[in-house]
């Protein structure tokens, strides 16, 4: 099964849009596949309501494995199966912790294994911080590591917030030549257009 896995720095809003995302395409519970970083793979049933108060939360690190939901995508007669995978959020430098490198180490060898990268960012933060308090080291290094192996997407979040069309347009001059869509993970804009792209790419 195509693996379509979400990346970006803590906090951007990768788990709400792995809900969202799973509730626009139609699914009224979810079934999440987790997978610590042993390897291990634990499977957990949610009602869509349950999975937002679980899961999405405003603390950094909320999520500590790779999620993901196996996914159906319809387009005329034909459907595409493929697996959405939600990540730990990526941070800057080498953690001193020891089992947030391990999640570090774990979602970046994922992300070799994708076959499309969704590569989230806060347009809302790009807008009211500006780009270098918004974008991290990493947020360059995944979009020049991604545009190498193709099939990737920057998605612009949190459009529905102050100061994010503002933070659209430093994200177009910050990563040209990337495509990007601006969404709102929370009201679920442009998940039309990012479920186009993926039915594409998959
Ligand atoms: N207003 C708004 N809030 C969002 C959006 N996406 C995420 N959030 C909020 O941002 C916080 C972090 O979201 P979460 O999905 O846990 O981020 P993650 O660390 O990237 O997985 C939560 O409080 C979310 O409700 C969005 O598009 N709009
Ligand atoms: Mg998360």
């Amino acid at each position: 099964m195509k693996k379509c896995m979400i990346i970006g720095k803590t906090n951007v809003g990768k788990t709400l849009f792995l809900i969202n995302f799973a509730a626009f395409l139609g699914m009224r519970k979810i079934c999440l596949n987790v997978k610590n970083q042993e390897g291990n793979v634990s499977v957990e049933y949610h009602s869509i309501p349950e999975a937002l108060k679980v899961l999405v939360n405003c603390q950094p690190h909320h999520t500590t494995s790779l999620q993901g939901i196996k996914l159906r995508l319809p387009a005329g007669k034909v459907v595409k199966n493929f697996e959405l995978i939600d990540s730990t959020g990526l941070m800057e430098g080498i953690p001193k912790d020891i089992n947030t490198r391990r999640k570090m180490a774990q979602t970046l060898s994922a992300v070799r294994e994708a076959d499309l990268i969704l590569h989230m960012i806060d347009a809302s933060a790009a807008g009211q911080k500006g780009a270098l308090e918004a974008f991290g080291e990493v947020d360059y290094q995944v979009a020049q590591f991604s545009q190498m192996k193709g099939n990737y997407l920057l998605l612009a979040n949190k459009m529905d917030l102050p100061g994010a069309k503002e933070g659209l347009e430093i994200i177009r001059k910050e990563f040209v030549g990337h495509p990007i869509i601006p969404i709102s993970s929370l009201t679920q804009e442009g998940f039309a257009e990012v479920k186009r792209i993926v039915w594409k790419w998959i």
